[in-house]
């Protein structure tokens, strides 16, 4: 899978490319993670990419012609998507996630300031992805949130004892309660069940376990499970 991340900041994605599962993704070939900066496009004298909003108000608005410039010299795969990451984009989840683990190429739109001039939307016309309804001072988080929740979903990303499809929501409901070594600290016990080496009955607690927290702690999750097992 291919990532072409339109950035000012090229050092934040790559950094955080370069540790644990994302850098051994890469020396694997299964990613291969590419930084383009449009202020290396931008004609004006002094490389300026951002600019005062017209109409007046706060902040810098992000100029069309580094962004166009930068955005056409990228090579297109022939299954490939363009995504910008803002506020009003669309939420990001996991069956989004999965969606996009589909595709050769993702390019990735990265904002500052107060945001893109509106005509790189009309031009681009990109799929916009949301990450949360707050605002970030740039769109590389979001970025790398979807760099590495995809990346998860490609087969040889997580090694044998790793996998995805016990994550949470991958079968929409919140993971079950981990335990690992020792089975006492401070009077907490590791439960009984996982320590008996009979699956079935490990299953059964965790599936129980999950549908538990669920309810609890996300129950528009729940109901929906709920509706599905109808
Ligand atoms: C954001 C989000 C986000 C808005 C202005 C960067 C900032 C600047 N992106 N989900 N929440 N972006 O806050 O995706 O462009």
């Amino acid at each position: 899978m291919k990532f072409d991340v339109m950035t000012l900041f090229p050092e934040m994605i790559l950094e955080y490319c370069n540790f644990s599962i994302m850098k051994r993704a890469i020396d694997n070939k299964i990613l291969d993670i590419n930084t383009i900066n449009p202020r290396d496009y931008s004609l004006d004298k002094h490389k300026k990419v951002d600019d005062t909003p017209y109409g007046g108000g706060a902040g810098m608005v992000l100029m069309v012609q580094p962004y166009i410039d930068c955005y056409e010299s990228i090579k297109k795969a022939e299954n490939s998507i363009t995504i910008m990451l803002s506020p009003q984009g669309e939420p990001l989840n996991d069956s989004l996630v999965n969606n996009l683990s589909n595709y050769e190429q993702i390019i990735l739109v990265c904002g500052h300031y107060e945001g893109f001039d509106e005509r790189i939307r009309e031009i681009i016309r990109p799929k916009e992805i949301s990450i949360g309804d707050f605002v970030l001072t740039g769109g590389e988080l979001p970025a790398l949130c979807i760099i590495d929740a995809v990346s998860r979903k490609l087969e040889g990303t997580l090694g044998k004892l790793e996998s995805a499809d016990e994550d949470s929501f991958a079968n929409g409901l919140i993971e079950y309660p981990q335990y690992t070594r020792p089975r006492e600290y401070r009077g907490l016990y590791v439960p009984e069940v996982l320590l008996n080496g009979n699956h079935k009955e490990i299953n059964k607690f965790r599936l129980k376990e999950s549908l538990k927290r669920t309810k609890q702690k996300r129950p528009d999750l729940y109901n929906l499970w709920l509706n599905r097992q109808k």
